[in-house]
């Protein structure tokens, strides 16, 4: 079986945006895959972070996870900081990328633009980490939104390098955008993606939001002066995110939605969006509040994780080390 590795970064609590590109897609995918799934702690620190909302929402974005439908037992789920190996392999691939490949980066830009006050070097390092958490379990397939398909491709450059200096190390990694693994927008600024680190709180819809805010934001969603529902992304940016989520929800293609709504207002249709969202999250919430409370059992999965997923790493960290010329004792 092809092995996929793929992550989440604890910077918030995980958005619409973040279950329909990709955790709802990860449940999907165990029944194909080998899968290691992770929380990406490290990342997160390229932005600053107040330590115990971190160490609270690492532990909450674990059992969110779980309650979408991860298998600990069959996938591998664990914490990025919790396999030292990812940054010792990171060490090496920053030895082997050029400034030039990551002053490229489109992230970089976006993120140093966003945060002015704290362009740090992880930020602009940020894809070398990315390679090695890749590389490092050999990993086929990486299922990751479009907004980060440019670290996929600098992954499989630094592999390809490597190997061609060092001899065959690296699996080459596809990226995998899953069929339904729309890209979702910002409710406020439709042109935007929808990301939980906006400060903006209608602009995103939360995993954990409860029916009546979930109701209340997409009333606020931000759509056109026309009244038709209507999917066209350039001139409709508003209706056409919320077709989207209703699409990717319902299984209906856009016709269909048009159909059901022509002659209504938006306000029928964003009333059908929010209260299919919210009984598409509904169980999974539920879930949720059963395995937070269970803080034994959710570090337990992370621990066995954390060790299944050292196993692999360690050996290609070895192996790694011995390929450079780090002298290794017996
Ligand atoms: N709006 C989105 N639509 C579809 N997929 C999305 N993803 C993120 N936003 C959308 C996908 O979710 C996965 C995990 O993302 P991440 O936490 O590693 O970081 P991100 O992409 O930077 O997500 P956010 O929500 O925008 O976080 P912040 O605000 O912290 O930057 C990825 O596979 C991503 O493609």
């Amino acid at each position: 079986r092809k092995r996929i590795l793929s992550g989440i970064q604890p910077t918030g609590t995980p958005t619409l945006g973040n279950y329909m590109g990709a955790v709802r897609n990860w449940a999907l995918l165990q029944k194909d895959y080998d899968c290691l799934y992770m929380v990406a702690d490290l990342h997160s620190l390229t932005v600053r972070e107040e330590p115990a909302a971190l160490r609270r929402r690492t532990r909450e974005l674990a059992s969110l996870l779980l309650a979408a439908g991860i298998d600990p037992v069959n996938s591998v789920l664990f914490v990025q900081s919790h396999v030292p190996a990812h940054t010792q392999l990171s060490w090496i691939l920053a030895c082997n990328t050029q400034f030039g490949e990551l002053s490229r980066m489109t992230q970089f830009k976006d993120k140093s633009a966003k945060h002015p006050d704290n362009v740090n070097g992880g930020l602009f390092t940020y894809p070398v980490l990315m390679a090695a958490d890749i590389l490092i379990y050999n990993a086929d397939l990486v299922p990751v939104g479009q907004d980060q398909t440019q670290h996929l491709e600098i992954a499989r450059d630094i592999a390809q390098r490597f190997n061609g200096v060092y001899g065959n190390t690296f699996t080459l990694p596809e990226g995998y955008v899953p069929a339904a693994g729309a890209k979702i927008m910002s409710l406020a600024e439709p042109t935007k993606k929808m990301s939980k680190s906006d400060p903006n709180v209608n602009s995103f819809v939360l995993m954990t939001d409860d029916r009546d805010t979930i109701v209340r934001k997409f009333k606020r969603a931000v759509t056109d002066s026309d009244g038709v529902v209507r999917f066209d992304a350039a001139n409709k940016p508003g209706v056409s995110n919320l077709m989207t989520i209703y699409s990717a929800f319902t299984g209906k293609t856009m016709e269909e939605i048009e159909a059901e709504f022509a002659g209504k207002g938006y306000g029928d249709f964003k009333m059908a969006v929010a209260e299919t969202t919210a009984d598409a999250l509904a169980p999974v919430q539920a879930e949720y509040g059963r395995i937070l409370a269970d803080k034994a059992y959710v570090d337990g999965v992370l621990k066995d994780g954390a060790a299944r997923a050292s196993r692999i790493a360690d050996r290609m960290v070895a192996k790694v080390y011995r390929k450079v010329g780090l002298l290794q004792l017996d």
